[in-house]
């Protein structure tokens, strides 16, 4: 009989499957729906082992909701707009475009040499025109809504790099690429709106039992809502304001100091014309250069400068200084704080440092107030003292009472306040989808009409390190005529964060040929939401957060039903060698494409499956890899030796051994346990070894009973089913098996297996008990116990020790299934 050669079947049915549309599906009213997506790759070039987990896991999903009934939507696409392609561009030569449909043309070969069950006729890619049209369609509809604006602001700026940054991109104060320091620097940019959401993107992660918990508090903590009130202070001797946000305004009374950012727009203002203003200004140049993380670090010294100017506290007319500070950040809040040293460790250090005042106003509810200097600022609750009309409140009570008394003069609300920022979106690159707004010395900014999108990304621009956009110096992209009065404009040359590309792309495949819109509103409500979302942690923040931002602002734009776009979410684990991650500077990198070209597609899935439960980390063996192996050459093997045979046997299933009934007990046992593991938990690790353990049930039904009375009725049932539940895992090596064992149609289009409740009641039989050959006992024990098995339950029963009591156990005969005999001797 043939051996197990992957290298012809894989390749055959990844053929037959794609010939005969296996995976394509339309919706179906008549079936229930479920949308398994995994995350879209970046096409870099080649998968590695993190896509190979990825994807092994979204196809046992969608393969096990397909034999369940599901009409099932499984589709794939790229992530294609980004950096690297531009970075390819500068050091290479290679225009993005290409680099980057060669990478994709790449990539998806090596998806379809893993047989995942994609439906490839929707396949986007996030960098043709008739996706990124509907970007900037969608862009459009933000701005219509007025989510999308245009601001001055301070932004990370690498200037090695020529670049703005995110946040995420800064790591500790430099370029998380080439690692130079870091700067700030002032640049017109599009927003979106996104912190008019802060609150219903944080209220609505109540409505997501199924993601992981970890995930929610990551949200939760960048949302970062904090409640309080704002402080309005009065600056003396003229008629500005600085409010400032507190979260204690318990604590107004302890106030000895107000600190502006050194960005704030007073700070000028303030210094204009004063011995303060020289200083001032060389302090808020050093500023620039430091992270806003840099800035607020605890571990960090708190470095200030005084303004010369005084504010006027609101509730009791004292006069404090007003001074400047690294660790008061612009976007935050007010930009703009109330010190106080006395309750709060960062103003405390501060205030040590320069030699500012301490009061307190708070102190401890069973102890009175501490003698002498603090050692450290008292951040716990407890009374207040020392303020005024609230002295002998509790604080908590405080900070209502005084919010209250604020507002009654006018100098003050409660507030609440986000951590959230509004979502910058211009990049200063030409890979990207063009902003599609037009600038005209008459009209000013003019949206470009929905008729005339698609903007193209112009072909062959120059690439020049200047830090601006290359479609800067592409006249015939920058000059147009403005839409409104017809006269000379210029376009925006800067491209979408490629953010904006994925916060959709899972709307685009319900509907992905669609020539007039960005998605058909039948068929989004058809399949949305996602039933199954699969991907790394690493997207736990910025990309779910955006997705969810845009589902939010395309329901209230009428254009979707639903509110959250993901109902499931489940976060996969690292792939791990030697103990680290794999990467390139490690140098320990296994190549997906190198084991499947070894191994097989089926033996890199089931290893990737085996090794760990989705979300732990997975260590790489080889060895485990080479048992994989084995073990889907056992199951070929297996098949193999009875295939002709069980096509030949005919009449219907009769139990008619114990041997019989141990191998229909373990079939349906195995049913169950995979059933349970696959649907209930992703415990695909011991549906596997489930698996294996009825593989080597049938070798044992095989090597034990004679050949002339097995049952090949029996054995045929058993190997159908067991290729039907291992199909999932391995698609490839079970469609060849199925149509060995006669099998008409696909395995991936069979039904899932059911158990027998029945067939799981373990049969019993009554053994009796001789001592010394006389019957003494009997008892009841499952059919089929091992003579040990039988000998120590007979041993250890106590009717029977007590009958042997002061006798020694000489030998026992065990005849399995009917009797036992001990032999004993005083
Ligand atoms: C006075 C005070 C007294 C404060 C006290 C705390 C304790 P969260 O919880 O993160 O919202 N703060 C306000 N705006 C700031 C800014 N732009 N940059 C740096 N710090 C700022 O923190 C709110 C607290 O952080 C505010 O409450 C303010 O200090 C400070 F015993 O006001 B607090
Ligand atoms: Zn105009």
């Amino acid at each position: 009989e043939a051996r197990y050669n992957f290298k012809e079947i894989e390749p055959k049915w990844q053929r037959r499957w794609e010939a005969s549309d296996l995976y394509r599906v339309t919706e179906d009213p008549d079936k229930p729906k479920f949308y398994c997506l995994e995350m879209f790759p970046y096409p870099s070039g080649n998968l590695h082992m993190g896509h190979v987990r990825n994807y092994s896991i979204g196809d046992v999903v969608a393969r096990v909701k397909r034999m369940r009934g599901y009409n099932v939507l499984h589709p794939m696409g790229w992530d294609a707009f980004g950096l690297p392609a531009e970075n390819a561009a500068i050091h290479r030569g290679i225009p993005p475009a290409e680099w980057t449909w060669s990478n994709i043309a790449n990539m998806r070969r090596q998806l379809h040499a893993m047989g995942i069950s994609y439906d490839w006729d929707r396949e986007v890619a996030t960098c043709h025109p008739n996706y990124y049209r509907w970007t900037q369609w969608l862009f459009l509809q933000m701005y219509k809504h007025g989510l999308a604006y245009r601001k001055k602001a301070a932004v990370n700026w690498c200037p090695s790099c020529a670049t703005v940054l995110a946040n995420e991109q800064v790591v500790d104060g430099a370029c998380e690429r080439c690692h130079t320091p870091v700067m700030r620097k002032d640049l017109e940019q599009w927003f979106f709106r996104i912190t008019d959401y802060a609150d219903r993107l944080l209220e609505d992660l109540k409505k997501l039992p199924g993601w992981p918990d970890k995930v929610k508090i990551m949200q939760e903590n960048w949302i970062g809502k904090s409640s309080g009130a704002e402080v309005v202070f009065r600056v003396e001797g003229s008629g500005e304001e600085i409010p400032v946000f507190t979260t204690r305004p318990d604590t107004l009374y302890g106030v000895t100091y107000l600190v502006l950012a050194p960005e704030h727009p007073l700070v000028e203002k303030l210094t204009a014309g004063t011995p303060y203003e020289g200083p001032v200004e060389e302090f808020v140049q050093a500023a620039r250069y430091l992270s806003a993380l840099d800035r607020t670090a605890t571990e960090k010294e708190k470095e200030g400068l005084f303004t010369g100017a005084y504010a006027i506290n609101p509730v009791n007319n004292e006069r404090v200084p007003i001074w400047i500070a690294n660790y008061v950040l612009m976007e935050y809040g007010t930009g703009a704080v109330m010190g106080v040293p006395a309750h709060d460790q960062r103003d405390f250090e501060f205030a040590r440092k320069y030699e500012l005042p301490v009061k307190v106003v708070i102190r401890p509810a069973s102890s009175e107030l501490p003698a002498g200097e603090l050692a450290a600022a008292y951040v716990e609750d407890g009374i207040m003292v020392n303020s005024g009309p609230f002295n002998g409140l509790p604080n908590r009570e405080g900070i209502q009472k005084v919010t209250e008394y604020l507002e009654s003069i006018g100098r003050g609300r409660a507030r609440v306040n986000y951590r959230l920022r509004d979502w910058l979106i211009s990049r200063q690159r030409y890979w990207g989808a063009p902003i599609p707004m037009i600038y005209c010395d008459q009209c000013g900014i003019v949206p470009v009409p929905e008729e005339d999108l698609p903007v193209i990304l112009p072909e062959g621009v120059e690439f020049r390190p200047t830090g601006e956009s290359p479609l800067t110096y592409c006249p015939e992209f920058v000059n147009t005529t403005c839409p409104r009065c017809g006269g000379p404009a210029r376009r925006e040359t800067d491209t979408m964060d490629t953010f904006v590309c994925s916060s959709w792309y899972f709307l685009r495949y319900t509907s992905p040929h669609s020539q007039d819109r960005a998605f058909e509103r039948d068929k989004v409500d058809y399949w949305m939401n996602v039933d199954q979302y699969i991907g790394g942690v690493e997207h736990a923040i910025l990309h779910l957060m955006y997705a969810r931002f845009f589902t939010k602002a395309l329901h209230d734009f009428g254009l979707v039903g639903v509110e959250e776009p993901f109902q499931n979410l489940l976060t996969q684990g690292m792939v791990l060698k030697d103990g680290s991650k794999m990467s390139k500077s490690k140098g320990n990198i296994v190549s997906p494409e190198e084991i499947i070209n070894r191994y097989g597609a089926d033996t890199a899935r089931l290893f990737i499956l085996f090794a760990a439960p989705p979300e732990r980390d997975l260590e790489w063996s080889d060895q485990g890899v080479e048992g994989c192996y084995r073990f889907l050459n056992r199951v070929w093997r297996l098949v193999g030796s009875y295939a002709d045979a069980v096509r030949r046997a005919g009449g219907s299933l009769e139990i008619r051994s114990h041997a019989d009934r141990e191998l229909w007990r373990l079939l349906h046992a195995t049913i169950k346990k995979v059933t349970e593991d696959v649907e209930e938990r992703f415990n695909f690790n011991t549906a596997i070894s489930a698996i294996m353990e009825l593989v080597n049930g049938c070798y044992r039904y095989q090597d034990t009973v004679p050949e002339e009375e097995q049952n090949l009725v029996l054995m045929g049932e058993v190997l159908r089913k067991l290729v039907t539940l291992l199909a999932p895992f391995a698609p490839h090596i079970t469609e060849e098996l199925w149509q060995g064992l006669g099998g008409q149609e696909s395995v991936h289009r069979e039904s899932w297996p059911q158990y027998d409740p029945e067939a799981l009641v373990e049969e019993e039989i009554t053994l009796v008990i001789q001592i010394n050959g006389k019957v003494k006992d009997r008892m009841q024990v499952p059919a089929g116990l091992a003579r040990e098995k039988i000998e120590e339950l007979v041993l250890n029963r106590d009717k029977v020790a007590a009958l042997l009591a002061g006798q020694q156990v000489v030998k026992v005969i065990v005849v399995p299934d009917k009797l036992v005999n001990v032999v004993a001797r005083r």
